[in-house]
This record gives structure tokens, C-alpha cells and sequence, in this order.
């Protein structure tokens, strides 16, 4: 009977399918998708690598700089409250720094590294972004803008955030202290055991201070005469016209830009856009002077 319950339990224990961890996997095969994006079929991505191209007001690479961040529940347990971390919770570089970022994933669930408020004439999205689904490693580069700026690094999965995976990149003396960072700063919602009902502070976030362009779009004095008859407001329609189309363009570009990476910006906006200004400004004389609005001879 002995022998009987003892091979029962040896069977018993063969038939167990212990749950296997995933292993761990280095993405280093991945496929370019241009743009700076690199991908492969397991979980490994890249958005925003720049190896090589200098931000606007970069004169020269200033740095060249490697790092290896890891990801996982485990960073988490020194901040009370939280459920993920990284294992660094604040960067600092010199401005115009190549930056090459060693992504560690250790959990088994997907995990990223993406950065915000990049120049988006450079950075699709103005995001630099790694990611790796279960324990694995990506690695990725790029270029850091000129000018003292603090940028958010964090992990875009429903609730990581918020839950400890953030942290701050300053390049060089940064512009702020983000809120909510573990251990570094003070918590937007900061937990509460008192057992007294919730009640809501309203969070002061800095306002976004407006732009000139917006401003001056804004207030510009928009006409309704339909009919004019010289030549100088027909211009200052066209003027004014154009200025309403590329303006919100323009105020979206530079969103978060320094002044120096704006001055780039305009150059090399202008030396592609010339030639789509000029078309623009022929068709609207062509529109204009048919309907004549525009004299474009004297009689
Ligand atoms: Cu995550």
C-alpha cells in the first residue's frame, strides 16, 4: 500500500508542468523601419534613435555617454506605495551629449524607457522610446537638444507611472523638479492612512506660458472688407492669411524648444519651405487678381 501512495506521488510530481519563466533576451537583431524606428517580433522596439544627426544650436557632440537603466517590480520596494520602478530615478547630462541607453527589462511584463519634450524636427513624436516586452535588454541613441531643460522619462503602460515608474532627465541644469518621482520629489496624490474621506487638492501645474506666434495671430486685426482696392492691404491679407495657416504649425514645432533650437528650426524650416511658400503666395495673388481684388496693372 506504501509502495502504491509512493508511486502515486512520484507520478503525481513528473506530471507537474512547472510555469517556466520567460528567458531572458537580448534584442540586438531588430529590423529598421526608418526613421529611427527599430523593431523585431519579440517585444523589442525603438522610436526616435539618432545617431547621428545634431540637434539644432549643437555645434558639435559634446559627450558621448552609455548607461544602463534597469526596469522591474523589485526597484519598487524602497518606495512604499508603488509597484514598479527603475533603478534610477534622475539623469543628468551635458547638453549636446550622444546617449546611448542600455534598456534592462526584469519582470515579466512589458516594460519602457521613453523620454518627452524632445525637439520634434528631430524626434518623431518628440519622443525617444525603448521597450521590451518580458526580462530582456534594447539598447538605443540619441542625441541630447542644447539649453538647461528637465525631461520626463517614464514608462507608458496603463498605470506604471503612476505606480513608480518615473523618473527625470535634467541636460544640463534642467529646468525643474517633476512632480511625483520616488524618492525625489513630493507625490501629486500623496498617500493618505488617516482614514478621513479623500479630499481633492487642486494641483498647480505651471501653466504653458503662450507664444508670441499664437499671440500675434490671435490679436492680429482680422479684416472683413471683402473688397479692397491697393495693392498694400491686398498684401497684408496675403500676409495675414499665411500667418493664420502656419502659425499653429509653427507653435506646435517649437513647443518646448529652446530659444537657440528654434533659431535652427526657422532656418532649416525655410530653406525647405521656401519653395511651398512661394507656390502658396503665387496661388493666392492668382486668386486674389481674378476676383480683383488685387489690381495688377494701373488703368
Ligand atoms: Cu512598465
Amino acid at each position: 500500500m506504501d509502495k502504491l501512495v509512493a508511486i502515486a506521488v512520484i507520478i503525481c510530481a513528473l506530471s507537474v508542468n512547472p510555469v517556466s519563466a520567460k528567458e531572458f533576451q537580448n534584442h540586438t537583431q531588430m529590423m529598421s523601419h526608418g526613421d529611427g524606428h527599430l523593431m523585431d517580433m519579440d517585444g523589442g522596439m525603438v522610436m526616435g534613435q539618432n545617431t547621428d544627426t545634431l540637434p539644432g544650436g549643437c555645434e558639435k557632440i559634446a559627450a558621448t555617454k552609455e548607461i544602463t537603466v534597469r526596469a522591474g517590480h523589485k526597484y519598487s520596494e524602497k518606495f512604499p506605495g508603488t509597484m514598479y520602478a527603475f533603478d534610477q530615478q534622475e539623469f543628468h547630462f551635458d547638453p549636446c551629449t550622444k546617449l546611448t541607453v542600455h534598456f534592462i527589462n526584469e519582470d515579466e511584463i512589458r516594460h519602457q524607457w521613453m523620454m518627452h519634450g524632445l525637439p520634434k524636427y528631430l524626434y518623431p513624436k518628440g519622443m525617444f522610446h525603448l521597450e521590451v516586452s518580458g526580462p530582456g535588454e534594447v539598447s538605443g541613441t540619441l542625441i541630447l537638444p542644447p539649453g538647461d531643460k528637465t525631461y520626463l522619462v517614464h514608462c507608458d503602460i496603463a498605470q506604471h507611472m503612476e505606480k513608480g515608474m518615473k523618473a527625470q532627465l535634467k541636460v544640463g541644469k534642467g529646468s525643474e523638479e517633476l512632480p511625483s518621482i520616488p524618492g525625489l520629489t513630493a507625490s501629486i496624490f500623496p498617500d493618505d492612512y488617516s482614514g478621513k474621506p479623500y479630499v481633492a487638492e487642486e494641483y498647480s501645474a505651471p501653466l504653458p506660458t503662450p507664444t508670441t506666434l499664437t499671440d500675434t495671430a490671435k490679436s492680429a486685426p482680422v479684416t472683413t472688407q471683402s473688397q479692397t482696392t491697393s495693392v498694400f492691404s491686398g498684401v497684408s491679407i496675403i500676409g495675414l492669411a499665411i500667418g493664420l495657416i502656419i502659425a499653429p504649425l509653427l507653435v506646435n514645432r517649437f513647443k518646448g524648444m529652446s530659444a537657440s533650437e528654434i533659431v535652427a528650426s526657422i532656418i532649416e524650416l525655410t530653406s525647405h519651405g521656401i519653395g511651398v511658400i512661394i507656390g502658396l503666395i503665387m496661388r493666392l495673388i492668382k486668386q486674389l487678381s481674378s476676383k480683383k481684388i488685387i489690381p495688377l496693372s494701373d488703368k
